[in-house]
């Protein structure tokens, strides 16, 4: 009576806190925010216990137990009171499989709960309605208590609940690409929580939030610094550094493991070798390894970038990978840790002149024939495609190519060719494709997932890798909604059969509450996200068609051409992509069980969406969707482009719905977005029509009736400049101001009367804040400053910016004047405008 007495408080508060929408959301606590519960869905917990009672002391199992008070405070308003565990009462009991069956007889669960899996279970005891969180260990209880609060925040009911989950994998591992001055390579958000200056941060509270987060999703192991390892991870100082963040992590069930630089033993080691059939070399790893586990006892191991974009690696000593692996993982053996070995290992100084060449088969080449040679505490860590991390790219035929081997699957969270967290691209449908595919490597069906989980050829390690990148900035990822691609990682390598859109509404519920319109908005924008991020940038499996050389953020057609690097896609005159065939082209395609390769050796059988990546196209192939290879690349980059501003509208219709913090940035983000989606576009379009000279049958590229170009205005102090490459500026040009009280680029107005949008394209470079004012005849109408951070120092398509001014009225004859004031070494520059009408 006294707790519904409370729920009815409880309720009266919470709609007044809904009303003034008191909580300041800054998505720091992602989806771990605990929010009351509406009201909706409050009065399914009236019965809800009150107290919790934990079966023994461990730091994990303090932490669920907290957790469980904190959120259960937060969403229902209840102070659970720890009480002894055979005290009685309504109830939450936690605790492992064993513990409980000794202490509370007749509780059996109907299967096994084994090693990281747990138990839900609502069951009367002594008379008492109680939750039981019961874990196959210790972490399997931390895993539980997150399950059951993700549920309450969900709304789901919990009177009856019974339900066993084990995870798929046991490695369901982060890595972080933090460098120990603090950057972050490929990182988005900001400087690295783990390290600044050289060494470990005083303040580890993010760390401590990091790791909740990660074990919220059910992570188990982070590796922390840059597989571009800085040798000194491993100097003697720096241990006890070490050591303090692996304390931070053991309260939340996260192993601590770190990158190595193979040639250590001679770099930091004082040896003349670092061969790894060296006994000097083999007894150094020994002793480091030794003096590691001294103070970090579950230490986690080592990750291991080798030959690979220059890092020095076994073939300096004519060794193979699994010598290199095997050295440091017998090391580790005793002290049960575990080597990842990346397959990432190729040549970058490939001869591109040679149409036999092909990158994409480095993997595989150089693991498939070690198969059998690695110990069983190394795991070869596999890229989830043959290139990297590409918009689209066909399955790694290595996870089939291993039967004696333990691997892993390395998916990428930080946005790298993906749109860098300014893009919205939601992975998870992109992954779940990946781990489905089957490779046909047996009798029966055997998809990635399985493969890399160890089932199929029944390993005892295996599973997953994401490299995640989050940084200092409050929401961790930047963007609020790619918050949703770490989300969908972890409960990936959880669960690989959930499906992209129980993930998306999860996460959606749990990040921004259970309002149906919301729930639904998101959702369909996250898991449309991808495919259109794709029809943009890189079409018909051609890979991201980026600057490779680069950011990798804007289009770069030619980059990847003519050179070593060998992310090539070959395109001509004729037409573009690889051919990878047996028959005719690299081979690549031999790669795959015969299955697979069947499908791929023909233009005729492979997917429209991977045709690029297979075979090299005449621009007039018909492909399977009817159009024409040249008509798909229009097509698709004019659809993508639109379905941008329809997410803009979309998200616009959930203003009432959403706190304003979140909403406004989301906004912000949109529109960008929105606007660099047409750089792409207009790239892309205009480069392929003039190399295939076949016109878009739609007769939109080439084509901007609304567009004044800069150059073409009236010009005062402005110059033009040509921009490299040609495509990445409407027209190929732009025009600069060298003078620092500043320029004007005025044209009139000679359109009918009426209200208009004003885009006004520039070019905001990270290395200056320029501003700009906006005048119709003599009255200034909007100014801005061009402060933004993205990543380039030039103009080009990777700081090409728009402003829009919307609702202009304009009449015939007014003079339309932008003045640009430059600002150190960003010139104010102009790409063009674009008037469109706008609806009354
Ligand atoms: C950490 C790509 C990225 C590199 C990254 C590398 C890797 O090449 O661009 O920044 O290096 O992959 O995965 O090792």
């Amino acid at each position: 009576m006294k707790l519904k007495l409370a729920a009815i408080l409880w309720l009266f508060l919470f709609t007044a806190a809904y009303a003034l929408e008191a909580r300041a959301e800054t998505g720091y606590d992602a989806w771990l925010r605990y929010a009351p519960l509406e009201k909706t869905s409050i009065s399914k917990y009236e019965d809800f216990p009150t107290n919790i009672a934990v079966t023994r002391d461990s730091v994990v199992l303090q932490s669920a137990q907290q957790e469980l008070i904190r959120g259960i405070q937060g969403m229902l308003g209840v102070s659970l009171r720890p009480v002894p565990n055979q005290s009685g009462g309504r109830a939450i009991i936690l605790g492992n499989v064993k513990d409980l069956r000794d202490r509370v007889p007749g509780l059996h669960p109907s299967r096994e709960v084994a090693g990281e899996g747990f138990w839900l279970k609502a069951t009367k005891l002594r008379g008492f309605d109680c939750l039981v969180v019961a874990g196959g260990s210790e972490r399997g209880v931390l895993y539980g208590v997150f399950a059951l609060l993700s549920k309450i925040a969900r709304g789901e009911n919990v009177a009856s609940l019974d339900e066993i989950w084990q995870p798929y994998a046991p490695i369901r591992w982060a890595n972080q690409w933090d460098n120990l001055d603090g950057s972050i390579e490929r990182g988005y958000a900001g400087r690295s929580i783990f390290f600044e200056n050289g060494n470990v941060r005083d303040d580890l509270t993010r760390v401590r939030d990091y790791a909740r987060l990660l074990a919220s999703v059910g992570i188990n192991g982070c590796a922390i610094n840059n597989v571009n390892a800085n040798p000194r991870a491993l100097e003697p100082d720096f241990l006890p550094q070490l050591a303090r963040v692996a304390d931070v992590f053991r309260a939340w069930g996260i192993r601590l493991s770190i990158a190595v630089d193979l040639s250590s033993p001679k770099l930091i080691g004082g040896l003349d070798s670092f061969d790894p059939l060296d006994p000097r070399v083999q007894e150094w790893w020994r002793n480091k390894v030794a003096q590691f586990y001294k103070q970090i006892p579950d230490f986690g191991g080592f990750v291991v970038k080798a030959d690979s974009e220059g890092r020095l690696g076994p073939s300096a000593y004519n060794r193979t990978p699994a010598d290199a692996a095997n050295v440091i993982a017998r090391a580790l053996k005793p002290h049960g840790g575990i080597v990842f070995y990346r397959a990432f290992v190729y040549n970058h100084h490939l001869d591109w002149r040679d149409p036999k060449n092909d990158r994409a088969k480095a993997a595989y080449d150089n693991f498939h024939p070690l198969d059998g040679q690695f110990d069983d505490n190394v795991i070869i860590q596999i890229k989830h495609g043959p290139i990297d991390f590409q918009a689209r790219e066909p399955v790694s035929p290595l996870f089939s190519g291993l039967e004696k081997t333990n691997e892993a699957i390395e998916l990428q969270i930080t946005q790298e060719y993906t749109g860098q967290q300014r893009h919205l691209c939601f992975l998870a449908p992109m992954w779940t494709e990946v781990l489905d595919f089957d490779m046909h490597a047996g009798r029966d069906s055997t998809p990635v997932k399985d493969l890399v989980s160890g089932k199929t050829f029944h390993r005892p390690l295996g599973g997953f890798v994401g490299i995640v990148n989050a940084g200092l900035d409050t929401n961790w990822l930047a963007h609020p909604l790619a918050m949703a691609n770490l989300y969908a990682f972890g409960r990936l390598a959880w669960n690989p059969d959930l499906s992209p859109r129980t993930i998306a509404e999860e996460w959606t519920r749990l990040t921004f509450g259970n309002d149906s319109l919301v729930v639904s908005t998101i959702v369909n924008m996250q898991l449309s996200s991808w495919p259109v991020y794709e029809s943009y940038t890189g079409p018909l499996g051609a890979q991201t068609l980026t600057d490779i050389l680069g950011s990798h953020y804007g289009p770069g057609i030619e980059s990847s051409e003519e050179n070593g690097w060998g992310q090539w896609h070959r395109a001509d005159k004729e037409g573009i992509g690889m051919d990878r065939t047996v028959a005719t082209g690299t081979g690549f395609v031999g790669q795959y069980r015969p299955r697979v390769a069947q499908i791929y050796e023909s233009p005729a059988t492979t997917p429209d969406e991977l045709l690029l990546f297979f075979h090299h196209a005449s621009y007039g192939h018909v492909l399977h969707s009817g159009k024409t290879v040249i008509q798909h690349i229009y097509d698709s980059h004019y659809e993508g482009a639109a379905r941008v501003d329809e997410f803009v509208r979309q998200w616009k219709s959930l203003k009432e719905h959403i706190d304003t913090a979140r909403y406004d940035d989301v906004l912000a983000r949109l529109e960008y977005q929105a606007s660099h989606a047409i750089v792409w576009r207009d790239a892309i379009c205009n480069y392929f029509l003039r190399e295939s000279r076949i016109a878009d049958a739609s007769g939109r590229a080439g084509h901007f009736p609304n567009r004044i170009e800069a150059e073409a205005m009236q010009l005062q102090g402005y110059g033009p400049v040509e921009v490299t490459p040609w495509e990445n500026a409407s027209g190929g040009k732009a025009i600069e101001c060298q003078q620092s009280q500043g320029c004007s680029a005025s044209f009139p107005f000679t359109r009918v009367a009426g209200r208009y949008a004003l885009d006004i394209v520039y070019f905001d470079q990270k290395n200056g804040e320029s501003k700009f004012r906006v005048f119709v005849g003599d009255k200034l109408i909007d100014h801005w400053t061009a402060d933004d951070q993205l990543p380039s120092t030039k103009i080009g398509a990777d700081s090409s910016k728009r402003h829009r001014i919307d609702g202009l009225e304009l009449h015939p004859g007014e003079q339309i004047r932008i003045k640009g004031i430059p600002d150190r070494d960003e010139h104010a520059a102009l790409d063009y405008v674009e008037l469109t009408p706008t609806p009354k």
